[in-house]
């Protein structure tokens, strides 16, 4: 019985090391190499192919090979009677918000100014409030929105949260349900999209949202690229409604060459990095899935299938 790895166009091999340091016997395979379909009973899935899944009859557990699972949850030929799991990782959390922080603080000092008068040759302090009264605003307040929403808050910025139920984070408001989304946006001089991509979720970050935002907010989008409307976000950028945009994640990945966001000075590119889950850090909770999935046992980190994340 083994595991499969299905991440195509990737090299694996860190991953086969890391599971492996787990479980020294565990069998580990990667796709498209796949000896007896029929041995697989553990799928870890990233941009799998569609209908790749009903290859394995005897699949016991599906697991996403990061945080999200719109890829896997949108796939419609995936066996849905299969449970299926996410990864939750102190890493992820801690690499999310050191990204976020950075977002914030770049923002905050005004940091693109000073790169813009240092290539003008130009001296000059740029006024800043106090970072107390810059709102930072967290939409979707889970495993990684909560753990960045703290780090924010232990450094002094005044956060705050939005997700779907109400819930206590320490001493930061959250603000839960379209009700209270009004109370949330109009408060956020950043955003930071946290969401996962479900149909209540995507294009949420639209020139609707932006028009209940104090004029020249700043957007950090780190969740996914169909949270954002792309004609949305350069007209708030063209009418100053937003200030700037620093977006980890796009609707097409990689972004295509062509495209306006590239060379737009209002915005910052990476390249869906904000987060990068690693093997090591991750392997363990994969390898007691795996036990668990074989000994019938509750799986960890399950993912609500109704509830779309
Ligand atoms: P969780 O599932 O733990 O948290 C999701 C949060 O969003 C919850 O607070 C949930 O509310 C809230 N939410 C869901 N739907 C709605 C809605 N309709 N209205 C308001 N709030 C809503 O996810 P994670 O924190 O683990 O991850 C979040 C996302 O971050 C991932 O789905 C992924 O897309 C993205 N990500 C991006 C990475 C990158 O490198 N760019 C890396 C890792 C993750 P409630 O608490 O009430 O359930
Ligand atoms: C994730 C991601 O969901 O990397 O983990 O985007």
């Amino acid at each position: 019985m083994s595991l499969a790895i299905i991440y195509p166009n990737k090299d694996v091999s860190n991953w086969v090391t890391a599971l492996h340091a787990c479980d020294p016997k565990l069998k580990v395979e990667v796709w498209p190499e796949i000896g007896n379909p029929e041995e697989i009973e553990f799928a870890l899935c990233w941009n799998h192919p569609a209908a790749v899944l009903q290859q394995f009859p005897n699949l016991k557990c599906i697991s996403s090979l990061g945080a999200g699972v719109n890829h896997l949850l949108n796939d419609s030929t995936r066996p849905t009677n299969i449970p299926l799991v996410r990864l939750v990782d102190d890493g992820l959390k801690q690499s999310m918000a050191e990204y976020v922080m950075l977002g914030v603080l770049e923002h905050f000092r005004r940091f693109q100014d000073y790169r813009q008068q240092q290539t003008d040759g130009e001296w000059k302090e740029q006024q800043i409030p106090h970072m107390s009264e810059i709102g930072i605003g967290i939409m979707g307040c889970g495993e990684i929105g909560r753990y960045v929403a703290n780090k924010l808050s232990e450094f002094g910025c005044n956060v705050f949260g939005w997700s779907r139920s109400p819930k206590e984070i320490n001493n930061i408001p959250v603000y839960s349900g379209n009700d209270e989304l009004d109370k949330f946006l109009k408060k956020a001089n950043i955003l930071v999209c946290l969401l996962p991509l479900t149909p209540e979720t995507e294009n949420i970050l639209n020139t609707q949202t932006f028009n209940r935002l104090p004029p020249k907010t700043y957007l950090i989008n780190v969740a996914r690229g169909f949270h954002l409307v792309e004609e949305d976000l350069l007209l708030a950028l063209e009418s100053g409604q937003l200030s700037g945009a620093l977006l980890d994640v796009f609707r097409e990945e990689p972004l295509p060459k062509h495209h306006p966001f590239w060379s737009h000075n209002k915005i910052t590119i990476t390249p869906h990095v904000a987060s990068v889950t690693n093997p090591k850090s991750a392997a363990v909770q994969i390898v007691e899935n795996y036990r668990r999935a074989q000994n019938g046992e509750t799986l960890l980190n399950l993912v609500n299938v109704e509830g779309g994340y």
